[in-house]
């Protein structure tokens, strides 16, 4: 089980030993939201493959065509999917005669007089006064998608039931459903938003889908995290200490709320992750009227894996193991022991009573005490369970607990916050329509983590055997309160892809956001 994950830390950018050397099936992070811009409507986004770097050409960063991407919903309160939605996508190289997966030029440029001699044998042969380089590229198929040589398409399964029983459908409707490429830069492709604004598909029924290389959303000062807590305490902190005297990294109360000023770096500043983003109707995945959800997503792949000496870049589907899961952010990231991640990644959810331990007595709390000196909540820490059964404020009326398992929870009935009122620590800070209910790509899942394992939700719990008072808990933090980039207010609500020629990371000892920060 798990809970809140505790201390900071990249939601899960290579947190277990196997996805880390697997960084196409690595979940970085995973959103279940009510749409700001359409109440009647959730959006699922699933994040994988942590940490792109945009200049990373001439491939960029292709979704695995072998990778079962999936979203999962469970409204039975049972821990076992009701709903899925699965993503599978297709490469195809359009022009193999290039000599990366993307280029372009303004209106293309031919071979001026002094071209080099042609051989008509050569594999790169081109016809005197033929087009060398393609025009820019403006759009994902069609005119204007001459560079665009590698080419995802992907197809969007509704899956209703689990196992054998279960009833599939095919929502892609014979479209051509197109991943968006990461954005090589302003001369290859020179209106990046508009180009990315062509992968967002309406299927009907109300479903819109995007797939493709994003701004990460994530933000945080992963490296001081890592460090065992090395957090950058000097001038970005009020400059509070623990009983035993040791500096907290804790946010001034002016610091704490402001959600639009990093007080640290973002490591995660000018780096992209792709994004599988899902907006349906709410009626769509809940039943009789019971407005709260669990949900995760996973990734999977073939069990066996043969290699072809004739590389096929699309592998047919046939028997799947689940790789990795996500439904809290943190938790296998902070929660799970590194011994088990492994094999937590390969569990369903409604299997975690079995880590139940590690989250009852949760070693990361431990760990903060021990760094810090803070007090925190003796075990077993019971406060935690409403993160990993159907219990606590986001529960619903008359529901059960059912088992414990990791699924982020969201109760559909509870209106999304506008712009103005949303928080970023969530529920923490009275926005109810954020963390823990569901997740928001602006929540500050770091901050909240750290305050709750260190108890800010325990109403009758002891420490040291004294009573603890969850009022005493500090403004724990790293710094890192937004992202770099502006959020979109609609689907698929985050930033776009960073640009591979421009892009900036954050550094440390810069304290300001990037350039286009809120
Ligand atoms: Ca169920
Ligand atoms: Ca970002
Ligand atoms: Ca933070």
């Amino acid at each position: 089980m798990m809970a809140l994950p505790a201390s900071s830390f990249a939601a899960s950018h290579r947190e277990a030993p196997l996805t880390a050397l697997d960084h196409a099936a690595d979940i970085t992070d995973f959103y279940a939201f009510r749409s700001y811009d359409d109440p009647s409507k959730v959006t699922f986004i699933l994040n994988v493959d942590p940490l792109l770097e945009p200049a990373n050409g001439p491939n960029y960063f292709p979704f695995d065509p072998s990778i079962v991407y999936a979203i999962h919903i469970d409204n039975t309160y049972d821990a076992v999917e009701d709903v899925s939605f699965e993503f599978r996508f297709t490469t195809t190289i359009r022009a193999p005669g290039l000599f990366t997966a993307f280029v372009g030029v303004g209106n293309g440029v031919n071979a001026p007089a002094n071209a080099p001699i042609t051989q008509t044998s050569s594999p790169g042969n081109i016809p005197l006064n033929a087009q060398v380089l393609p025009p820019a590229i403006t759009a994902l198929d069609g005119p204007g998608s001459a560079g665009l040589s590698l080419q995802q398409t992907y197809t969007v399964t509704m899956v209703q039931g689990s196992g054998d029983k279960a009833v599939r459908t095919d929502l892609t409707g014979g479209k051509k459903l197109i991943a968006v490429p990461s954005n090589v830069g302003p001369r290859t492709m020179p209106n990046y938003p508009a180009l990315a604004k062509q992968g967002i598909f309406g299927l009907g029924d109300g479903i819109t889908v995007f797939a493709g290389t994003v701004d990460d959303p994530f933000y945080i000062d992963l490296g001081a995290a890592f460090d065992s807590f090395n957090f950058r305490m000097n001038n970005f902190f009020a400059g509070a200490t623990s009983p035993s005297g040791v500096a907290l990294p804790v946010l001034s109360r002016t610091q704490d709320a402001n959600d639009a000023t990093n007080y640290n770096v973002d490591m995660v500043s000018g780096y992209n992750v792709n994004s599988i983003a899902i907006e349906v109707p709410i009626s769509m995945v809940t039943q009789n009227g019971k407005p709260v959800i669990g949900t995760w997503g996973t990734t999977s792949r073939l069990r066996t894996t043969v290699r072809p000496t004739d590389p096929d870049v699309n592998p047919s589907a046939a028997d799947f193991v689940q790789v990795q899961r996500m439904g809290n952010p943190l938790i296998n990231e902070l929660i799970i022991g590194t011994g088990s991640k492994d094999t937590w990644s390969m569990t369903p959810p409604s299997q975690d009573a079995q880590f139940a331990p590690y989250a009852l007595d949760p070693l990361i709390a431990r760990a903060l005490n021990a760094a810090f000196g803070v007090a925190v909540p003796d075990p077993p820490r019971t406060d935690l369970l409403p993160l990993v059964q159907y219990a606590g404020p986001f529960a619903g009326p008359g529901s059960s607990p059912g088992p414990i398992a990791d699924l982020l929870r969201l109760d559909t009935s509870a209106m999304p916050a506008a712009k103005t009122s949303r928080k970023r620590l969530g529920l923490l800070a009275g926005d109810t329509a954020g963390f823990p209910n569901g997740r928001r790509v602006s929540d500050d899942v770091t901050d909240v983590a750290l305050r709750v394992v260190a108890g800010v939700l325990c109403s009758a719990c002891t420490t040291g055997g004294a009573p603890f008072n969850a009022a005493n808990v500090p403004l724990l933090g790293d710094g890192v309160n937004t992202n770099d980039v502006a959020y979109q207010e609609t689907f698929p609500y985050v930033g776009w892809a960073h640009s591979g020629r421009d892009r900036r990371h954050v550094d440390p000892g810069e304290t300001a956001c990037a350039p286009n920060c809120p």
